[in-house]
């Protein structure tokens, strides 16, 4: 048995990073049990950032992550998909021990809460104060975790893509190591499909991936759909622009699309936008949406010639 701490400390995490990530998996834990035993799955009557429904669930995991974030004194500046305004450490410019930015989507997929159906968790993690001018290049580590039948947090720091599973005592424990994607894929995850009435080429790749008889798995949401391709080491994620809904993607840059790039290119996959490689998008501010096609190496790049 190795426990995330362990795994951490093995991989050479420095300090403060392997207790940022435990303070992150801790909210996971409350997060996993809220979800579990809540009976309250219904509107909680506010609007995020986006101007989005809240849920009750949205609205206390935000609460759970940002605590935890804002306790472990190590986080100079959170940022919630759920919220507009960034969050600051408490403590800073006073002997601030502060030295990571981390964005998280605290409840990802949320609608699929009340068809009880798997939703997740997602955080990306960069070294200094914010995010903005950087790229997903500069993540030190990104990991997401699933609320299914099972509560698993996978994460990188930038050696492979490792996969944990809470267990009967509430322990991250290590069930997958050094995950690696095939370069083709049997799997296809279209989202968006709307855009087929504007785009082309998509509804091309599309038709293409049916005529070729590949199998259909999209949930609705993205960490069970990455997380899938993830678990059976193959598969292609893609969520194109569609106008005038979303002209650039309905995904967020720096909650979603940066962390899954991360943990997908360092399991030997690929992210790409259409245009560059999602890693290489410079973040002009934290709401920025991005189309994304992302997984197998060879699938995505069937997709991109395609979409030219
Ligand atoms: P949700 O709005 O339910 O939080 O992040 C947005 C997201 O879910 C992704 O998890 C998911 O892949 C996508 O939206 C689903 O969008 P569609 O409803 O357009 O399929």
């Amino acid at each position: 048995m190795k426990l995330l701490d362990t795994h951490l400390y093995e991989q050479g995490a420095p300090d403060d990073l392997r207790h940022l990530i435990n303070y992150i998996a801790r909210a996971g834990k409350y997060i996993s049990h809220a979800i579990q035993i809540g009976d309250d799955l219904g509107l909680a009557g506010s609007n995020n950032a986006s101007g989005e429904d809240q849920l009750a669930l949205d609205v206390l995991s935000d609460k759970l992550i940002e605590d935890n974030l804002m306790i472990c004194r190590l986080v100079s500046t959170a940022i919630s998909e759920e919220k507009d305004e960034p969050i600051h450490c408490k403590c800073k410019g006073k002997d601030c021990t502060a030295k990571y930015s981390v964005a998280y989507d605290p409840l990802d997929g949320s609608s699929l809460v009340d068809a009880n159906l798997s939703i997740g968790s997602i955080f990306s993690i960069v070294a200094g104060d914010g995010f903005v001018g950087k790229t997903g290049r500069d993540q030190v580590a990104a990991l997401y975790i699933v609320y299914g039948p099972r509560t698993t947090l996978t994460y990188t720091m930038g050696k492979g893509t490792h996969e944990f599973t809470l267990n009967d005592v509430g322990e991250f424990e290590l069930t997958d190591e050094a995950i690696k994607l095939k370069p083709s894929a049997k799997h296809f995850a279209p989202g968006n499909l709307r855009a087929i009435t504007q785009n082309e080429n998509y509804k091309a790749i599309v038709h293409r991936y049916m005529d070729e008889q590949y199998t259909l798995r999209y949930s609705g949401g993205m960490a069970p759909d990455i997380n899938h391709m993830l678990v059976k080491r193959e598969g292609i994620f893609m969520y194109p622009a569609y106008s005038p809904k979303y002209p650039e993607g309905k995904l967020r840059l720096l909650f979603e699309c940066n962390p899954f790039s991360f943990i997908v290119e360092q399991a030997g996959g690929a992210s790409h936008t259409g245009q560059m490689p999602v890693m290489d998008v410079e973040i002009t501010e934290p709401h920025q949406r991005t189309p994304i096609f992302v997984g197998s190496v060879e699938e995505v790049e069937k997709v991109v010639g395609g979409l030219k």
